[in-house]
């Protein structure tokens, strides 16, 4: 037996996120960058915009459930820490081994056991499994994406999850009943479900979340329903809203799988689900016209929220708009093949970080001798607080050039 030998983890061989050590391997890809976002917590920070429509939301549904004492039904967990299993962010929600959002290319992941929730739907099984029936879960996730004013790779969720007794559904209605014999999906339902439980949970859900976007943005709120799918949810849709002249979804929901319920040890229960953007609410309920104004450190952003509470209607005014540069980069991919844009994404924020405003792919060829591929992007940057000199940019961007070629092989042209 040995006592007294200590493996000395090897330089570059690990790597600690909140206090964990974590082997490092080949699905690796969390970047120093993103880890920094980790604990900014914007949802809980008093008088942040994330956190006054958090609060807006919850008061909802403290205010439309509660039990007969008068107390509300929802509890809220608004601390649980973004690193989760594979385990948690996806084979609990009977997502494949082989769906796209698993990929590398779409998730942050530590190493090939865990990453950084790409949703909060997250922690439903495990809460569902430590028996709870009403809850709501708030937090920030991560998901590698693209680049401009609705999109950041770190954004917020609010997650929820109500489940039902026969006798809560259908008030001691004895003839009615919530599962028939079945184990697959027809007509759009899951054939376990009788229809006429999945017909009225369908419309108490939709009751909640219209008069949830009624709550936010007045009666007159338009609105609509899309059909959708999600591996944890059948029936599924999508709630979308009129935002500056187009339909912007809001959120996504649908009937609980009955599988997952089992799983966590729920056998005489059916229940909804749904997961929002709070960033997307802030945004039409405030008018705040870009994602990455919500990290601002700026008293000229985060002033005009100071004095507000859930219920104050704030209209955020641009502070200045300052002027844009735009350069532009071109490259030849690496021979062997395996350049995905999202990496050269990430360089970019890691590299430019927040000046960064937009990156567009705008021309894309192979060469017809070499069949070399070509990508040109055009990076625009605009700092939020002042204006960019070209010099200024023109070092950032020629940094982004000597990174690109050192870490994603490619050959600037
Ligand atoms: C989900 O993440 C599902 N987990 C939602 C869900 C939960 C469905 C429970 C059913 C049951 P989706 O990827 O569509 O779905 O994201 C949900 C919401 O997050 C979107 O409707 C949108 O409001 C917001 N959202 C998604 N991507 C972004 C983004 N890049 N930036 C800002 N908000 C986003
Ligand atoms: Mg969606």
């Amino acid at each position: 037996f040995i006592s007294n030998v200590k493996v000395e983890p090897q330089a570059n061989s690990g790597i600690e996120v909140n206090g964990n050590f974590y082997l490092k391997d080949e699905y690796t890809n969390v970047t120093p960058k993103i880890l920094s976002y980790l604990n900014r917590n914007l949802h809980i920070q008093q008088n942040h915009p994330l956190c006054l429509v958090r609060d807006r939301i919850v008061n909802y549904f403290y205010k439309s459930y509660k039990n007969s004492r008068g107390n509300p039904i929802f509890s809220v967990y608004d601390n649980i820490s973004p690193v989760v299993s594979v385990q948690q962010n996806f084979d609990s929600l009977l997502i494949e081994p082989s769906h796209p959002s698993r990929t590398k290319s779409d998730c942050y992941y530590i190493n090939n056991n865990y990453l950084l929730r790409g949703h909060t739907t997250a922690h439903q099984s495990e809460l569902i499994q430590a028996g709870l029936d009403s809850f709501l879960v708030i937090g920030d996730v991560y998901r590698r994406d693209e680049i401009d004013s609705t999109h950041f790779p770190v954004f917020h969720q609010i997650d929820a999850v109500r489940l039902h007794t026969r006798d809560q559904l259908f008030k001691n209605n004895d003839e009615l009943q919530l599962f028939e014999l079945g184990d697959n999906v027809e007509g759009g339902k899951q054939t376990c479900h009788t229809l006429e439980a999945v017909k009225l949970l369908e419309h108490q859900l939709k009751q909640c979340l219209v008069g949830l976007a009624q709550s936010l943005f007045g009666k007159d709120v338009e609105y609509r329903w899309v059909e959708t799918q999600f591996p944890f949810t059948c029936p599924s849709w999508e709630l979308e809203l009129k935002y500056k002249d187009d339909w912007l979804e809001l959120l996504g929901c649908g009937i609980m799988k009955q599988p997952i319920l089992t799983e966590a040890g729920v056998v005489d229960q059916i229940g909804w689900a749904f997961g929002l953007g709070l960033e997307r609410v802030a945004m039409k309920l405030y008018q705040i016209p870009d994602i990455r104004l919500f990290w601002s450190q700026d008293s000229g952003f985060l002033n005009q929220f100071k004095t507000a509470t859930a219920d104050t209607n704030v209209v955020y005014k641009t502070v200045s708009q300052f002027p844009q540069c735009k350069n532009d980069i071109s490259f030849w991919l690496a021979e062997n093949g395996d350049f995905n844009s999202n990496d050269f994404y990430d360089l970019v924020r890691t590299v430019g970080g927040d000046i960064v405003e937009q990156v567009n792919l705008v021309d894309s060829f192979v060469h017809p001798k070499s069949k070399q591929t070509s990508h040109c992007y055009r990076i625009t940057y605009r700092h939020m607080e002042k204006t960019l000199t070209q010099e200024e940019v023109n070092l950032v961007h020629k940094k982004i050039e000597d990174e690109a070629a050192e870490k994603l092989g490619v050959k600037i042209r």
